[in-house]
């Protein structure tokens, strides 16, 4: 099973830390088409090709099996491969942490088709992304 990992980059403060270790996670049951995207300084970063980001990205999105995306930080990115993978019917888990005073996109949480989950502790993502894993397996 290939998955694709999304989260922020470029957008709003992503935690890289909790990035790795879904991708850890993650690694266990699948192969994480996007591992090293979030395996870098921010003196890579600057030093890749857009053009070559962008096509390489929507290469392995069109690949996936599915996508899970960390929605936490917000992400002009984040938000379209989420939009394309719904687009080209890849299933799509999205997971937000609560916040005080902030909430997840109403682009994100109000559709329906995707499903958004809320957590507070990150035992309750990776419970989230064992149940999506599990119910992938099963749609296989
Ligand atoms: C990464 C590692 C070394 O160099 C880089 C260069 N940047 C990117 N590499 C791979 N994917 C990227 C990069 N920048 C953005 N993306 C994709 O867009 C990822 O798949 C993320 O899920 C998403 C983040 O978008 P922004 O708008 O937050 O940057």
């Amino acid at each position: 099973m290939k998955i694709y990992f999304a989260g922020s980059i470029r957008g709003g403060e992503p935690d890289r830390e909790w990035f790795q270790q879904l991708i850890q996670h993650i690694k266990q049951y699948a192969q994480v088409m996007t591992e090293h995207s979030f395996d870098y300084s921010y003196d890579d970063e600057i030093k890749k090709d857009d053009v070559w980001i962008y096509t390489t990205d929507i290469g392995w999105l069109r690949e996936s099996n599915a996508v899970i995306a960390e929605v936490t930080a917000p992400s002009l990115g984040v938000g379209y491969e989420i939009a394309k993978a719904e687009e080209w019917g890849i299933p799509v888990l999205m997971l937000y942490r609560d916040s005080p005073n902030r909430a997840p996109s109403a682009m994100l949480n109000g559709n329906k088709n995707l499903p958004l989950i809320t957590y507070n502790e990150k035992k309750e993502a990776i419970d989230a992304i064992n149940e999506f894993i599990k119910e992938l397996r099963r749609g296989a």
